[in-house]
C-alpha cells in the first residue's frame, strides 16, 4: 500500500501532475541580510574567497570557502537559537519527519501592500482555520505577504524595519495551541520589523522557538501553493550545535 502511493507519488512528479516549487530565494552576496539596532550584534551576509581557480593553486578545478551566517537568506531558525528554546534542538537534532511535512499557506499580501507594519492576528488564523479547517497537525503554516517580490533588494527588503509579521496574541497561540512544526514567512525575519518593541520582544521567536518549534524566513513562490494541501521539504545544515540554517525548501503541490 505504502509502496503504491510512492509509486503514485513518482508517476505524478514525472507527469507533471504534482509539481515541485521551489520555495527558495537564491543565496549570494546579494542576499538580503537582517540589521538589528544598536546595541546589537548583527549578522555577516555571504562572502567567498577562491582557494584556486583552475589555476596554480588548483590547475583543473576552482573551490570557494565561503563566509556567512547561520541566519542568512531562506533560512531555518532552530530552538536554541532563542533563549526561550535554549534546552531544545540545534539544527542535527531536529527530526527528518518534521521537516518534511504539510503546510497551510495564509494569504496576508493585500493587507501587506496596504501595511507594511500588517500584524497577523489570532482572528485572521482563527478565520482562516473557519474555512480550511485546523492548521495542519504535525505540519507548517507559511504567511504569505508578496514580501519575496523585494528579496533581490535590501533596502526594499528591510523597508526601515517595517515588514509585516505576527501580533503577540497569535505567536503565542501558534507556540502553545496551534499542532504546527514550525511558521515561515518571506521576510527577513519570523517577527514583524516592529517586534523588538512588543511585550515579549521577538514573539515569534520567543514562544514558537520556546515550544521546541521551528522558524523559516526568506521564502519564495508561496503564490504558486493553495491554502491547505502541499507538501514542505525544508532541508537545512545537518549542522551540529547550529542555532540555524541556510536551507533549501520545496513544497509539492497538484
Ligand atoms: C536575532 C535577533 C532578532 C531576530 C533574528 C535574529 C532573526 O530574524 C533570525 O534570523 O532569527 S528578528
Ligand atoms: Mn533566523
Amino acid at each position: 500500500m505504502a509502496t503504491d502511493t510512492l509509486t503514485a507519488l513518482a508517476s505524478a512528479l514525472a507527469d507533471g501532475s504534482v509539481r515541485v516549487v521551489d520555495l527558495t530565494q537564491p543565496l549570494s552576496e546579494r542576499t538580503p541580510v537582517l540589521i538589528l539596532p544598536p546595541p546589537f550584534a548583527n549578522t555577516p551576509g555571504l562572502s567567498r574567497e577562491d582557494i584556486s581557480r583552475y589555476d596554480d593553486r588548483g590547475p583543473a578545478w576552482a573551490w570557494t570557502t565561503l563566509t556567512l551566517g547561520e541566519h542568512v537568506g531562506t533560512h531555518f531558525d532552530a530552538p536554541i537559537h532563542w533563549i526561550t528554546g535554549r534546552d531544545g534542538e540545534d539544527v542535527a537534532s531536529a527530526p527528518p519527519a518534521k521537516l518534511v511535512a504539510p503546510c497551510a499557506v495564509i494569504d496576508k499580501s493585500a493587507e501587506s501592500a496596504e501595511d507594511p507594519d500588517y500584524l497577523l492576528t489570532l482572528a485572521d488564523v482563527k478565520a482562516f482555520e473557519a474555512e480550511h479547517g485546523p492548521l495542519p497537525a504535525g505540519g507548517w503554516l507559511f504567511l504569505r505577504t508578496g514580501w519575496d517580490a523585494r528579496a533581490h533588494d535590501q533596502d526594499a527588503f528591510l523597508n526601515n524595519a517595517q515588514t509585516p509579521g505576527p501580533d503577540v496574541e497569535c505567536a503565542r497561540y501558534l507556540a502553545e495551541e496551534a499542532a504546527i512544526v514550525g511558521f515561515g514567512v518571506e521576510t527577513v525575519g519570523t517577527d514583524a520589523g516592529a517586534a523588538h518593541s512588543f511585550d515579549p520582544p521577538f514573539p515569534a521567536h520567543n514562544f514558537l522557538l520556546g515550544a521546541g518549534k521551528y522558524g523559516l524566513t526568506q521564502l519564495a513562490n508561496l503564490a504558486e501553493l493553495p491554502p491547505t494541501g502541499a507538501v514542505a521539504i525544508v532541508a537545512p545544515l545537518k549542522l551540529v550545535d547550529g542555532t540555524g540554517s541556510p536551507s533549501r525548501v520545496f513544497a509539492l503541490t497538484v
